[in-house]
C-alpha cells in the first residue's frame, strides 16, 4: 500500500485526528510517494489525502505548498529538505500560538475545552511549564471521545483535570474564565468549523459572559473555498446497533459564526479578526 492510501486511511478512521496532525502526516505521506513513486502524479496525492476529511484547509493548503515548491526539485534529500524546512515553519507557529495563548492563563484560572485541539492542549502545558497552577474542564466529545485524550494529556502533565459528559458542559461554563478550543477550518464567509458541540458551547458561554478563544494556525483559513459543508461520519459510530426506523445523524464538525469569537489566538498573536 501506498503511504499516501495508508495515512488516508487512518486520517478517515481517526487513528489520526486533529487539523494540525492530519496535515503534518499528509505532507509526510504526500513526500515519501513523491520520492518512491516518481511516476504518480502529486494532484491525485492531493486529491486523495484532501478526501480523507472535507474540512480540513490547513492539509490542502500545506500540501499545496510542498507540490509548489518542488517544482524542479528531484529525489530523496532534497525533498525530504523541503518538507523539513515547511515543517519546522509549522512548528515555529505553533510554538508562537503556545506563546500567547499562555497568556491568557493566569494562577488559578478556570479554562474549559472542548474535543482535542493539540493546539489548545498545548497552550495549556505552555501555561503549566511557566510555573501557573489552573484547572482544565474537558467535555468527552462523543461519539468518538477526543475529550479523553485531552484529560490524558493535561493530567499527565500535572494541570487539575475535571471531566464530564458533553451535556453537562454548562456546568463548567458557568464560572469558567474562558472557553479555549481550536479549529478545523475559518471560512472566509464568516465562520469557523471546529468539533460538533463547539457551536452549542459558544452559545452558552456568550450567555454567561465567558470569554470565546480560538486556537489556530492562520494556514486553517479556507483561502480555496467561500463555504463548505460539514463532514458527516458513519452513523455506526452513534449507534451501532440502532433499531429499525432509528435515522441517524452524526455531523463531526459545528460551523460556528465568528460573532460568537471573542478572539483568535493565531502564530501572529491574538486577534479579534483573522480575515482582514
Ligand atoms: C478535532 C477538532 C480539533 C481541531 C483542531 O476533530 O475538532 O479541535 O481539529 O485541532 P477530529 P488541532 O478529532 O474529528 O479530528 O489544534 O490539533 O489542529
Amino acid at each position: 500500500m501506498s503511504a499516501s492510501r495508508e495515512t488516508y486511511e487512518k486520517i478517515k478512521a481517526l487513528e489520526i485526528q486533529g487539523a494540525m496532525k492530519i496535515a503534518k502526516a499528509a505532507l509526510l505521506a504526500l513526500t515519501r510517494d513523491m520520492i518512491d513513486l516518481p511516476g504518480e502524479d502529486p494532484q491525485k496525492i492531493v486529491e486523495l489525502l484532501s478526501s480523507a476529511r472535507p474540512n480540513e484547509p490547513m492539509l490542502r493548503n500545506m500540501l499545496k505548498l510542498f507540490v509548489r515548491e518542488a517544482r524542479g526539485l528531484e529525489g530523496e534529500v532534497q525533498l525530504n529538505d523541503l518538507a523539513s524546512s515547511i515543517l519546522e515553519e509549522i512548528e515555529a507557529g505553533e510554538k508562537r500560538i503556545y506563546e500567547f495563548g499562555a497568556q491568557l492563563i493566569h494562577e488559578g484560572t478556570k479554562v474549559f475545552t472542548h474535543c482535542h485541539s493539540s493546539t489548545a492542549v498545548g497552550i495549556l502545558k505552555e501555561a503549566k511549564r511557566q510555573g501557573k497552577n489552573f484547572t482544565a474542564f474537558t467535555t468527552e466529545t462523543r461519539p468518538r471521545f477526543q475529550g479523553r485524550i485531552t484529560a490524558k494529556e493535561l493530567a499527565e502533565t500535572g494541570i487539575e483535570v475535571y471531566h464530564m459528559v458533553d451535556s453537562a458542559g454548562k456546568y463548567a461554563i458557568d464560572g469558567a474564565d474562558l472557553f479555549l478550543f481550536g479549529a478545523d477550518s475559518v471560512l472566509p464567509s464568516g465562520y469557523l468549523i471546529n468539533k460538533v458541540g463547539t457551536g452549542i458551547f459558544c452559545v452558552v458561554a456568550s450567555k454567561y459572559d465567558v470569554p470565546t478563544y480560538c486556537a489556530t494556525h492562520t494556514m486553517k483559513i479556507a483561502g480555496d473555498r467561500i463555504d463548505e459543508a460539514v463532514e458527516e461520519r458513519d452513523p455506526s459510530e452513534v449507534w451501532p446497533d440502532a433499531p429499525p426506523g432509528v435515522k441517524i445523524r452524526n455531523p463531526a464538525f459545528d460551523k460556528v459564526h465568528l460573532k460568537y469569537i471573542t478572539a483568535f489566538i493565531t502564530e501572529k498573536g491574538i486577534q479579534k479578526s483573522i480575515l482582514d
